[in-house]
């Protein structure tokens, strides 16, 4: 009901009256006015005057389920959002609600991560009530070695949504970084749980430096956040929201030919990596290459100083110029 209301009061600027809202909604106004009570007491500012109704004049920024769902127009993400004040890590909670049979879409979301994660064991810095630390649970019909596709039609979702809704110039950084201004603003782990040819699920977790003023001090050269770089805090929840439409699309679009032939110039135009010196840490050591762009199996492609070309699958990929590699 809260949800009901609160997507009411926010398609109008203007008031809306008890009398319109029972009706519309098919309630008594007492169930109106208990809703409207209840976002008041999560932080909605909404003035009421006799005879002309609600008005709601603030959002808070929190993360919760009604409020991002007030804003999300998707098919199947998101039908469930579960939020948590804290938790130990968003992508842990998605797989145990997984392993119990939770649907395709499901969201968890939390004000913060005692132990957020990123790849190889590193960990995650997920202070609470200003980041946007949040997982997706995944049931696609893809092979284990498809699955590595999904971090990047996330990462071109969440590189689109910042630009239309913040303005800033995010790009990506190959595989699972979202740039901007040369400094890490969001991460991506994509996690699965497979048996030989067949995933059971996947889990898409995502980390976005959202309100953050201040990193520790072993991140502070090289991470950045949304409102460093704008200046101002952000919505929270209108962020996720933008994030996961774009990236229902995408993924919609890939998984349709499990290629990402339908994405890849898109990508390709935010691809930081993109006719610049990378460098490739290989079994090995480290090598520099020219990097072209990506093929549609998500591989990077690059070019050694002879001009032959190959292909860099996962791993650690460098660029010239960005988180201080000069
Ligand atoms: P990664 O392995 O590419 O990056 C991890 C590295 O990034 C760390 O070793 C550290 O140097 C740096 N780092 C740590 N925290 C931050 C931060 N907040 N901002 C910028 N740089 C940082 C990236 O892994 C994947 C991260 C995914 C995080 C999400 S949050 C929701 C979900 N739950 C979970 O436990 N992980 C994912």
């Amino acid at each position: 009901m809260r949800e009901k209301v609160l997507s009411m009061l926010k398609e109008h600027d203007d008031y809306i009256s008890g009398q319109e809202l029972s009706e519309r909604l098919e309630v008594s106004r007492t169930a109106v006015w208990k809703a409207v009570n209840a976002l008041r007491a999560e932080g909605y500012a909404i003035e009421s005057i006799p005879n002309r109704g609600y008005h709601l004049t603030s959002c808070p920024d929190v993360l919760l389920s009604e409020e991002i769902k007030s804003h999300l127009k998707t098919k199947v993400l998101g039908n469930k959002i579960l939020h948590f004040d804290t938790i130990d890590s968003t992508n842990n909670e998605v797989k145990r609600l997984a392993e119990q049979g939770a649907e395709e879409g499901l969201i968890v979301i939390a004000e913060e991560q005692t132990a957020g994660r990123g790849r190889r064991g590193r960990t995650w810095s997920s202070p609470p009530g200003c980041g946007i630390w949040m997982s997706i649970l995944l049931r696609p019909e893809l092979t284990p070695w498809e699955v590595s596709s999904v971090t990047l039609v996330s990462a071109l979702a969440c590189a689109k949504a910042i630009r239309d809704e913040l303005g800033l110039d995010a790009l990506i950084k190959w595989p699972n970084d979202i740039v901007i201004n040369g400094k890490k603003a969001v991460g991506i782990l994509t996690e699965m749980s497979a048996e030989q040819e067949a995933v059971n699920y996947v889990v898409l977790g995502v980390g976005m430096n959202a309100n953050i003023s201040e990193f520790p001090e072993e991140i502070s050269n090289t991470a950045t956040s949304f409102l460093i770089e704008s200046g101002s805090r952000i919505n929270r929840s209108l962020m996720v929201a933008k994030f996961v439409m774009y990236f229902e699309k995408y993924y919609e679009i890939f998984c349709n030919d499990k290629t990402l032939t339908g994405i890849k110039a898109e990508y390709e135009k935010l691809l930081v990596n993109k006719d610049r010196d990378v460098f490739i840490t290989e079994a090995s050591g480290t090598v520099k290459r020219r990097a072209l762009g990506i093929n549609d199996k998500g591989e990077l492609v690059v070019e050694n100083d002879t001009g032959e070309r190959y292909t860099v699958r996962a791993g650690e990929v460098s660029v010239r110029g960005i988180y201080g590699y000069v």
